[in-house]
């Protein structure tokens, strides 16, 4: 049976481009194999965090897994503090994973890059989430784009790791969606729309309003020439429009170039705003009736549970692999 394994980090409402590139496969995995999703919140803290905040993103990001069609009783849900192997993994994983590999990883390279100090867990966060996906022995890791290359670092781990001690771990494969693997900017559409971008127009997230959408997409980039077509090179801006359009509506890019055919940049993005808001509105009421209930604290309880069972299992053969603490009888 496959296992499939993702994480995204509670630093913030999730944006569509999280939802469109990740997230949005979750539910349909759940009956491929045994699913488990991670609220990962030892990732969140490699970059400063305000600690109440970091509370109500946790919870905030455990109940909008569930509003978008995770079932409990079919994947597991948990927070990955509260399963201490991730850690205790991390730091074996840590021990055979070289500086330079590290070094050479964009996401940290982007982080870094101008700051004066960054942590140590900066450079270190990789081998934290090969642990999280080679702990579970996950076969699929289903992400976006941006987490290409830390995926093939963790497979470089595992493969490392069963050469140098035993044949412990599972060589996990990346699952990238069809369409929409990186959406894009509002603003900057060359840029990766992100969560922690501290322009709000850039970015439209799972939570915001009818009206706030509605802004957002009348106020995205484009280009002066007023035709509705999809060509990245070009008009990234209007791909970008019509990526989203197609993601949440099922509708093919070359439909939807017909549906606005004729038609000026006004209506295109009156259709892309309507789009956007009749899927995300019962996302929205499943995530209200959710977000203060005892039942999501119920789930996190029995997904912490399970996971730690699974966990401890992979931490106790790789130590025994590698002869840490005692031999056990
Ligand atoms: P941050 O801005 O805090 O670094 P983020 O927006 O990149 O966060 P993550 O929590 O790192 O979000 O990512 C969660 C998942 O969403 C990952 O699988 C990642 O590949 C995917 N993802 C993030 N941004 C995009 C995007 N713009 N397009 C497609 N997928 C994305
Ligand atoms: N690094 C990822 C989040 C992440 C993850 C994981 C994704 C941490 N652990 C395990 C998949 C599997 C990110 O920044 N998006």
């Amino acid at each position: 049976m496959l296992t499939i394994f993702s994480g995204v980090q509670p630093t913030g409402t999730i944006t569509l481009g999280n939802y469109i590139g990740a997230i949005k496969q979750f539910p349909a995995l759940q009956d491929e194999g045994q699913a488990i999703y991670c609220i990962v919140d030892q990732h969140a803290i490699t970059v400063p965090q305000d600690r109440l905040e970091l509370r109500k993103n946790i919870r905030s990001l455990a109940a909008m897994y569930i509003a978008v069609g995770i079932d409990p009783k079919k994947s597991i849900l948990f927070i990955q503090s509260e399963v201490p192997a991730h850690a205790q993994a991390g730091w074996i994983l840590q021990c055979i994973a070289s500086i330079g590999e590290l070094e050479r990883m964009t996401q940290f390279k982007d982080k870094s890059n101008g700051k004066e100090s960054v942590s140590a867990s900066l450079l270190t966060y990789p081998p934290l989430m090969a642990a999280d996906i080679l702990l579970y022995n996950a076969n699929l890791v289903p992400v976006g784009d941006d987490q290409k290359q830390h995926i093939e670092l963790t497979r470089d781990l595992a493969e490392r790791f069963n050469k140098r001690y035993n044949d412990v771990l599972t060589i996990p494969d990346i699952r990238l969606p069809k369409e929409g693997a990186r959406i894009k900017s509002l603003q900057e559409p060359t840029k990766k729309m992100s969560k922690s971008d501290p322009n709000t127009k850039a970015t439209i997230r799972l939570l915001d309003t009818p009206k706030e959408i509605e802004k957002k997409v009348k106020s995205a980039v484009t280009d002066s020439e007023g035709i509705v077509k999809y060509d990245v090179e070009n008009k990234p801006g209007v791909s970008n429009l019509l990526t989203i359009e197609s993601a949440l509506s099922g509708v093919a890019i070359a439909d939807l170039e017909k549906k606005y055919e004729g038609k000026g940049y006004g209506d295109f993005k009156a259709g892309v705003a309507a789009a956007i808001i009749q899927h995300l509105t019962p996302i929205q009421e499943r995530y209200y009736s959710l977000i203060d209930s005892q039942e999501l604290d119920d789930i996190l309880d029995e997904g912490a549970a399970k996971a730690n069972t699974i966990a401890s299992k992979t931490l106790k053969k790789m130590e025994n692999a590698m002869g840490l603490g005692r031999k056990r009888r």
